[in-house]
């Protein structure tokens, strides 16, 4: 029952690669119902153990599916993902909690099968298209300590680097 501080770019923290739980323990059930109350206190839709400074393979998403949808009615946990499958390619614009206000196109695969377990260990398989799937896609490379800026062209990635470190500059001097 608390809300987690986000780690922002340009932490290094965020290029970590997290380690595979082995053993979902009390820990690693605080940490998912943590992210879950933190993940809905900064109105995101998904959530990756890396964003908060644990060094674990686990994410949580909440990724809206039809119109009048509810927060809580497509929660999803994932422990140790991994993309067994995917298929064609899809451009969004992306953006995160640890890059608050910025935004880039970004190319992922446009449908994905990932297998991983549940909060429960259970095994599961979740086959993932459009925004879930781009979500997914978005949450697993936080835990191998990438962000969506690092999906970009060397040109736009700095470009979009250096509003970020004006953007932060700019911050502290209004303090
Ligand atoms: C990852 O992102 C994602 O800049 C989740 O000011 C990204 O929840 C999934 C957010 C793209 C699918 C497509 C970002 C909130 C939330 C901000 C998020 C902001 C406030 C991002
Ligand atoms: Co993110």
């Amino acid at each position: 029952m608390s809300i987690l501080e986000i780690l922002k770019y340009p932490d290094t923290f965020l290029k970590t690669k997290a380690k595979p739980v082995s053993n979902i323990d009390e820990g690693i059930k605080r940490l998912i119902s943590d992210m879950v109350d933190t993940m809905y206190f900064a109105k995101g839709i998904g959530l990756a153990a890396t964003q908060v400074g644990a060094d674990k393979r686990v994410a949580v998403l909440d990724v809206p599916v039809k119109e009048d949808y509810q927060r809580g009615e497509n929660l999803i946990v994932i422990i140790n993902p991994d993309i067994a499958a995917h298929e064609g390619e899809i451009k969004y614009e992306e953006g995160c909690l640890s890059v608050p206000g910025f935004t880039a196109d970004v190319k992922r695969f446009e449908s994905i099968t990932v297998r991983a377990l549940d909060k429960d260990a259970k095994e599961i398989e979740i086959k993932a298209e459009g925004l879930l799937a781009i979500a997914m896609q978005h949450e697993i490379d936080h835990l191998d300590g990438m962000l969506f800026i690092d999906r970009l062209s060397k040109l736009k990635r700095n470009i979009i680097q250096r509003k970020i470190k004006k953007a932060i500059e700019d911050e502290k001097k209004r303090l």
